[in-house]
């Protein structure tokens, strides 16, 4: 980065002094012997120092020129690690490689003792993370919302060849990203009960009697934007206790029983539930998401009346994004205190809310659109459960002008299900908010057309899509020095905030120098991705070989199990005819099951079977490699993505609502191989159908042979290949000591009906294989494709977003320089 381009106050000269002092007085440690992680410490808060005092500077902004805020509410952020992420958005990458030096570390190594922040599941939250960055670049004046859970997503160990998993405790050493605000303290209610009233003026109205309540404490992460000018802020509340203990059951000797119900309030932000699908009944979530948004919308509210206007100019200076339905009790809780506390109407408060709500859809699953029986919610938020009853019942009525005597219609569209007495957020979530919009357009408008037509009818315009985007700045400048430097070579440095210039490398496609450089990037990632394998596993990779991947998280739906079945059928081939013309590959597979999740934790034993088996056979080893890369993470994709060839995105079309995997891949070079689902059709129509490997059915096609009564049994019974591949796996020859192990896969398949249609697109994804074989053994081709891949990603920067965002949702002006 450009030395000469950091403001004064980056004061570079005095880093190597500021980092000793922060070791000796506020980590109180010696500075001999030199231990990286303290040395790591005083780094970080030397950095955070100089951060802090753009950040006021942006606050300072903000309230000057009065402008309109975009609040993003998350019940996940995935921001990894911070270090490195703050020196290249800042420009101070010379400096503090200089600093490190002189005290005798290099930088990458002191980067390495940060732990991940992995407050999040996967894609939702590593996309919230990526909003933060793009917003504080684009100087769109916005705020992260979230909760400060002390366990993030647990850590994967393999054992054995299955995952166990281990608590991350990620601040357990502390964590100098974190800036406490005790100033801010609010009190969160739950339980109690709802009670009527009249007012002075005899008008009936409503509060919230008897409840416990819980002190939300505010604990703030700083964002900088690229060129560290603007600097904003995630705000991410901890759980505290709101009385010490019960002195009264601690007088009478209950010590225990005085403590419980301190550790019951300080429970809500103790662990971050690790499932990529909502959790559906647990009392503990409802009250995380409660919290969440009981705590903002007090922040929130704080700040507009502070700076001046009265709560009818509310949506102008307020947007609200929901986050998927989890913070959705915010649609409630925002009519609770226009109603209850501000006294305002009803339809003066609803109209607010509408106008201050929209909301982003992350998935089509059915089984994984969020509901809350309504009995839990009213024993946890008896006046919300009130609240919402009457948004239903005057959305109900709506529902019968349009379709007069149509009460089928209306049971289906109730936020209340009449049947099951459930509460369905995704419906309050589209009634509460102007807008609704899906993450790619293939999403968007399967949510239009098949998830929420009647909805679409009612009010036309409310659904839209804004195609997920990902962050320029980490995972191609941060992430991958190599390509970085070589593009930045070629067409200057302004790629990394207007990511369409990525175009001017189209020409350099057909350039065999540049091809040459390209190519040694590549080769550089993967010679640090085998160090890295080397030392996590023991496990030694070739960088000469096609690095084939797939990291994500463990789902059905996701076809771990289909590049399974690839494996086995090129290991087969590989064995009939050593002399086989593909290349060799080394095959990766990463990715984190839920706990809870049986079958995802079957997939992985599969696959480390697999790898067993394939890297101890003689025969093959030096053309087939596997490898399980253990605790997939924002830290280690950082690793991995760089330095993959193929990139496989291979989900049953329909399913995967965007995804952001295949973007960073393709950003990096990868060639993508993969379905007609979510992004990999927006990125198919950008990278060109030549750069890219698509097979397998389309989303329609899923539907028709779905429809149609799926036989798997035939199309197996059609394919010898397919037939060997299945008939290993379920006689155990991977795991000849426990041969039925992987026969729930199997039955999946074979007894009920391959819902995935793993077997239906087996054959189409050997072929596109074979074209991937064909294209890798031509290194010319290969790499001028490549090169078109990320030439063509522009679209795909979350700039152009949150962009979007603000303009079509938010209504929200980027502010001037
Ligand atoms: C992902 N969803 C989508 N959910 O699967 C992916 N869910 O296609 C998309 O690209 C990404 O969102 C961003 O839009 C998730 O990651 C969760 O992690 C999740 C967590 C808790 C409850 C429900």
């Amino acid at each position: 980065m450009a030395k000469s381009a950091a403001p004064d106050f980056h004061q570079i000269e005095s880093l190597g002094e500021d980092i000793k002092r922060y070791v000796l007085s506020i980590l109180g440690n010696d500075l001999y012997p030199p231990d990286p992680f303290r040395y790591y410490s005083g780094l970080a808060y030397a950095i955070r120092e100089r951060l802090i005092k753009m950040w006021l500077a942006t606050q300072a902004s903000y309230y000057d020129s009065m402008s309109k805020r975009v609040y993003y509410l998350s019940m996940e952020f995935l921001p990894g690690r911070f270090l490195m992420n703050y020196i290249t958005n800042m420009g101070m990458e010379d400096g503090c490689r200089q600093a490190a030096a002189d005290l005798g570390f290099g930088l990458d190594d002191l980067a390495e003792e940060e732990r991940d922040a992995g407050l999040g599941n996967g894609g939702l939250g590593r996309l919230a993370s990526c909003y933060m960055d793009s917003m504080a670049t684009q100087r769109i004046p916005g705020y992260g919302y979230g909760i400060l859970y002390d366990y993030g997503l647990f850590h994967q160990r393999i054992v054995n060849g299955w995952q166990e998993e281990e608590a991350d405790n990620w601040r357990r050493h502390g964590s100098p990203w974190v800036i406490d605000r005790v100033e801010h303290l609010y009190e969160v209610k739950f339980y109690g009960r709802s009670e009527a009233y009249n007012d002075p003026q005899g008008v009936l109205r409503y509060r919230w009697a008897e409840a416990d309540t819980v002190m939300a404490m505010p604990c703030d992460i700083l964002i900088p934007g690229h060129g560290g000018k603007h600097v904003t802020n995630m705000r991410l509340w901890a759980a505290a206790s709101s009385t010490g203990f019960s002195l009264r059951d601690f007088n009478q000797g209950d010590f225990l029983g005085a403590m419980q119900s301190k550790i019951h309030s300080e429970n809500i932000s103790k662990v971050l539930y690790p499932n990529d699908e909502p959790i559906q009944g647990k009392e503990l979530r409802l009250r995380q998401q409660y919290f969440l948004v009981a705590a903002t919308l007090r922040d929130i509210i704080r700040r507009h009346k502070k700076s001046g206007p009265g709560f009818a100019e509310f949506p102008d200076q307020v947007a609200i994004q929901l986050n998927d339905t989890h913070p959705t009790i915010a649609v409630a809780e925002l009519m609770r205190i226009l109603v209850d506390e501000e006294f305002l109407g009803w339809d003066e408060a609803w109209d607010i809310c509408r106008r201050t709500f929209a909301y982003t859809n992350h998935t089509v699953l059915p089984e994984a659109l969020e509901t809350w029986p309504a009995d839990l919610l009213g024993r946890v938020l008896p006046r919300h459960l009130e609240i919402i009853a009457e948004i239903d019942r005057r959305f109900l009525l709506e529902v019968a002008v349009a379709h007069p005597g149509d009460q089928v219609r209306q049971n289906r569209l109730a936020i209340i299900d009449p049947a099951s007495r459930r509460v369905r957020m995704a419906h309050l979530a589209i009634v509460g908010s102007h807008k609704v919009n899906g993450v790619a357009r293939l999403h968007s408008d399967i949510l239009r057309e098949k998830v929420f037509p009647e909805f679409d009818a009612l009010y036309p315009g409310k659904f839209t899509n804004v195609t997920n985007g990902i962050t320029p700045r980490r995972w191609l400048l941060q992430a991958n020095p190599a390509l970085s430097r070589l593009i930045t070579s070629r067409i200057g440095p302004d790629w990394t905030t207007d990511l369409d210039r990525l175009a001017e490398l189209l020409p350099l496609a057909d350039d065999p120098d540049f091809r040459k450089d390209w190519r040694a990037a590549k080769r550089e990632n993967k010679k640090r991705l085998a160090r890295y394998v080397l030392r996590k596993s023991g496990m030694g990779i070739n960088p000469d070989t096609l690095f084939d991947v797939q990291v994500k998280r463990m789902h059905e739906y996701k076809r771990q199990f289909l590049n399974v079945l690839h494996v086995v059928t090129l290991y087969n081939r590989l064995r009939r005819d050593p002399a086989l013309a593909v290349p060799p590959r080394t095959v990766l597979i990463g990715g984190k099951a839920a706990p809870g999740y049986f079958m995802a934790k079957r997939i992985i034993r599969l696959i480390t079977a697999v790898a067993e088996t394939v890297n101890a056979d003689d025969a093959v080893r030096s053309r087939l490699r596997v490898v399980f890369l253990p605790n997939y993470c924002v830290s280690q994709a950082e690793k991995v993505i760089p330095a993959a060839d193929l990139s496989q995105q291979i989900s049953t079309a329909g399913m995967e609502a965007s995804g952001t995997g295949n973007m960073k891949f393709a950003l990096n070079g990868a060639l993508t191989i993969g379905t007609l689902d979510g992004a990999n059709i927006e990125i198919m129509e950008a990278v060109g159908r030549e750069n890219i490997f698509i097979f397998g059915l389309t989303a329609k096609e899923v539907e028709a042979t779905r429809a149609a009564g799926y036989d798997p049994g035939r199309r197996v019974a059609a394919d010898a290949e397919l037939a060997e591949a299945l008939d290993m796996i379920g006689r155990g020859y991977f795991t000849p000591s426990e041969p039925d192990l992987f026969t729930p896969i199997l039955d999946n398949l074979l007894r009920h009906g391959d819902y995935y249609l793993v077997t239906a697109d087996y054959r189409a994804c050997l072929e596109a294989q074979d074209a991937v074989n064909a294209l890798y053994l031509d290194p010319e081709a290969w790499t001028a494709a490549s090169i078109r891949n990320t030439a063509n990603m522009g679209f795909f920067s979350s700039d152009r977003a949150v962009l979007e965002y603000a303009k079509n949702i938010w209504n929200i002006e980027p502010l001037g320089e």
